[in-house]
């Protein structure tokens, strides 16, 4: 079972609400922020820092940074965000492993970093001649961008071919941006944007990783089974601390089963979270693609099964990914 008990996907509503009762309920443990800039629909991105004395933010701990959902369909990334809200703070109280490693750090969790783009992903009903299936497979934000006018009205549009209005989140961060596997026109599922976080959701992170002593962060989507490590692209230097990168990547991958691998090993892409968070500050930055069959399969095997890692594909002896951001925290905290 999850550490919060779910058994079905959460929609955008309760996703706020239960992070800002976590916090309710837990004032010294827990604190809510809304992130520095709403989305272009006017929308908050809500996150929750945990820590023991939540509130003395300048106290000197590293930091550990889980996001999800930079893409609207990837609904797992944000219920594996939550849950991991939850073992924290039902950990501190139950766990006394998990208590001291609470006590060495603070916890930075936003599960949906793109809540435009998730909340007609997750409510999609049929509109016009689009299908329901051309909204709740929605990829990128809702950003007018570079869009002709004629998309810049009315909601989010999505339409047929998944070509759809907004930038790609996970394109639109200054590291390599520019370069290889990434769209330049509007309307491509990979749009890069008209600048470097020219998008508040990227704009949003930014100032979080900038701020803050971000040494560990993993940025959740789905679907292969991988845990991917920077670069994004084939054609520039790998990190100076490759093997120590590798390393942990190789480690955080024993526990959920995935393969890990150099983010380029899947294909090019260019102006990814952690190209740009790895070389602006020197964290260590992962994302993980959860699961392997779809972007939201059911609940029970795309968030259930791949978080506890008790699913007959994860095999035998795997944590999944509550083992895998444990091990996160425990390369975080300090001795
Ligand atoms: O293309 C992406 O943004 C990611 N795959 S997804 O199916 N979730 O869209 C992969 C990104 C891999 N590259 C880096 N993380 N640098
Ligand atoms: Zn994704």
């Amino acid at each position: 079972a999850l550490p919060s008990g779910r058994t079905t996907y959460r929609h955008l509503y309760e996703y706020e609400y239960e992070l800002k009762e976590l916090a309710r309920k837990n004032p010294n443990l827990v604190r809510a922020f809304t992130a520095a800039e709403p989305t272009i629909e006017g929308r908050d991105v809500v996150g929750i820092e945990i820590a023991t004395d939540v509130n003395n933010l300048a106290d000197g701990k590293a930091i550990d940074f889980v996001m999800g959902v930079h893409h609207a369909r990837e609904w797992p990334a944000g219920e594996h965000a939550i849950e991991w809200a939850y073992e924290l703070v039902n950990g501190y109280r139950a766990d006394p492993s998990i208590r001291s490693l609470v006590g060495k750090t603070r916890n930075i969790i936003v599960p949906i970093v793109n809540p435009d783009g998730f909340s007609i992903s997750r409510e999609a009903e049929p509109k016009g001649d689009f299908s329901r299936f051309d909204y709740e497979m929605k990829r990128k934000t809702c950003e007018p961008a570079d869009s002709p006018p004629q998309f810049r009205t009315g909601v989010c549009m999505a339409n047929p071919g998944g070509a759809q209005r907004g930038t790609d989140p996970n394109r639109n961060y200054a590291g390599f941006w520019g370069g290889n596997g990434a769209g330049l026109n509007w309307n491509s599922e990979t749009f890069r944007g008209s600048q470097p976080f020219s998008e508040p959701e990227t704009r949003n992170i930014r100032d979080i990783v900038s701020k803050r002593q971000v040494t560990n962060l993993i940025t959740l989507h789905t679907f292969s089974g991988l845990v991917l490590r920077p670069p994004g692209v084939a054609d520039v230097r790998p990190p100076l601390d490759e093997p120590t990168f590798k390393a942990l990547g190789d480690k955080l991958a024993s526990r959920n089963g995935y393969t890990s691998e150099p983010s380029w090993g899947l294909y090019d892409t260019t102006g990814t979270t952690e190209d740009w968070s790895y070389w602006a500050t020197g964290g260590y930055g992962f994302t993980f693609e959860i699961g392997t069959v779809a972007f939201h399969p059911p609940y029970q095997d795309g968030v259930v099964a791949e978080y506890t890692g008790v699913a007959p594909a994860l095999g035998a002896g795997k944590g999944g990914n509550r083992q895998a951001f444990l091990d996160m925290l425990a390369n975080t905290a300090d001795p």
